[in-house]
């Protein structure tokens, strides 16, 4: 393949663009899944990929896969991520590996040449997971591992389901769900974390995605009045959600290592200063890279809530709201992301993935990978989420090389 690489410049003048929709006052993106603002973004990825020429395709459950025809018909090497983005987004997290994906497809058009199996450029529905849980709905559902009318009938966080919202924003495609084999997958992402900006590093080959855990709990209490109500006739749901949060956080910090803990959304009834809390609804985000550790640290949590809402003489139920086991990338592309960032001169680094990702979902079908550049600070799910231009022009160069080397490839081995 001639020598061509991608034209930086280009690419992050497609980021400002798209970071312009949904742009919140002061910086920073919202564009929650299947909103208003999420339509707007898909209409703008969209609108691109039809100007590359590429052919596009909407399933079921609203993913969105443009190909830009290979010399052969072939499974297309895929190159994706999401655009969906949670309250506070930054201007990188998903649209940055679908619009570098555009970028490599625009480099090769412009020299005029085709790949000799097909390239995809993906974006997967409600990667995020913060509206409708679980999160990589979409990409489970594209890989058949969640039903499309269960992924449909989901209802959110404000009581509206993803059928509606979805058929709202006129995303319900009629491409069968599930369908699309897929030789290899590579997702482009910012690290999220503090690793690659700590050490200097341009480039994380990943190795894998830790394990995820969400629980919901609902505790139901009885509401009196705050002054009046002595403290041992008290049933106050609050105290449990604030408890639980406490042990949550004890216990990431005795189990060390890779655990991580969050209690990230608690909504409390009534939620008015001199009432007692009979009901709230809270979240508990686990992870961990070793599913024996963090299958544990979830039985710890939901034996301490149930001790801790049996003293109080409260209810409380829970329900999950996704379940990821930890995933190994394919060692042959961990490898091949590897050699190409050093080919081309840039620092580079193995190292997990704290975040989850769709490409932890497609790598249950075919060989996939990731490629991390750094994220300022490890800040991300904030709005000010950054990467420095050069490291989002450095990993966009390693993605070129890397697809190429896919798609011209004979087997997948
Ligand atoms: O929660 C996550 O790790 C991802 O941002 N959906
Ligand atoms: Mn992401
Ligand atoms: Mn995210």
């Amino acid at each position: 393949m001639a020598y061509m690489d991608i034209n930086g410049e280009r690419l992050l003048a497609s980021l400002q663009e798209l970071g312009q929709i949904g742009a919140l006052d002061g910086g920073g993106v919202c564009r929650l899944a299947l909103t208003d603002e999420d339509k707007a973004g898909r209409d703008w990825v969209v609108a691109q990929m039809k100007t590359l020429g590429m052919s596009v395709s909407v399933d079921g459950i609203g993913n969105v896969v443009g190909v830009y025809a290979g010399r052969e018909e072939a499974p297309p090497v895929m190159a994706g991520s999401h655009i969906d983005t949670v309250r506070t987004g930054g201007l990188y997290d998903g649209n940055y590996g679908v619009l570098a994906g555009l970028e490599v497809v625009r480099t090769l058009k412009q020299a005029g040449m085709r790949t000799r199996k097909p390239l995809a450029v993906a974006f997967f529905t409600n990667e995020e997971g913060s509206r409708f849980a679980p999160d990589m709905m979409g990409s489970l559902v594209f890989q058949g591992d969640l039903p499309l009318e269960a992924a449909l009938d989901t209802k959110g966080i404000d009581g509206t389901t993803v059928r509606e919202n979805l058929e709202r924003i006129g995303y319900r495609g009629s491409a069968p769900a599930g369908a699309m084999k897929v030789d290899s997958y590579v997702e482009l992402h910012i690290e999220q974390g503090p690793v690659l900006d700590i050490e200097k590093i341009a480039i994380g080959a990943v190795e894998g995605v830790q394990g995820i855990s969400w629980t919901e709990f609902n505790v139901s209490g009885v509401s009196n009045h705050a002054g009046t109500t002595p403290m041992r006739l008290r049933h106050d749901a609050g105290l449990i959600a604030a408890r639980v949060a406490c042990f949550a956080r004890e216990l990431a910090r005795e189990l060390g290592g890779n655990q991580v803990a969050t209690v990230g959304s608690m909504t409390v009834f009534p939620n008015l200063v001199n009432v007692i809390a009979n009901r709230v609804v809270f979240t508990v985000d686990l992870r961990n890279t070793d599913e024996a550790v963090l299958k544990s640290a979830e039985q710890r949590l939901w034996a301490f809530a149930d001790e801790a809402a049996a003293a109080e003489g409260v209810k409380i139920s829970r329900r999950s709201l996704a379940r990821f086991e930890p995933v190994a990338f394919h060692p042959g592309l961990v490898s091949l992301v590897e050699k190409t960032a050093r080919d081309l001169g840039f620092s580079v680094r193995r190292l997990p993935s704290g975040a989850g990702h769709d490409a932890q979902i497609l790598a249950r079908n075919c060989p996939a990978a990731m490629i991390f550049v750094p994220s300022v600070n490890g800040l991300s799910h904030n709005v000010r989420e950054h990467t420095e231009p050069r490291d989002l022009v450095a990993g966009a160069r390693v993605l070129l090389r890397v697809l190429l080397h896919l798609a011209e490839r004979q087997a997948t081995q």
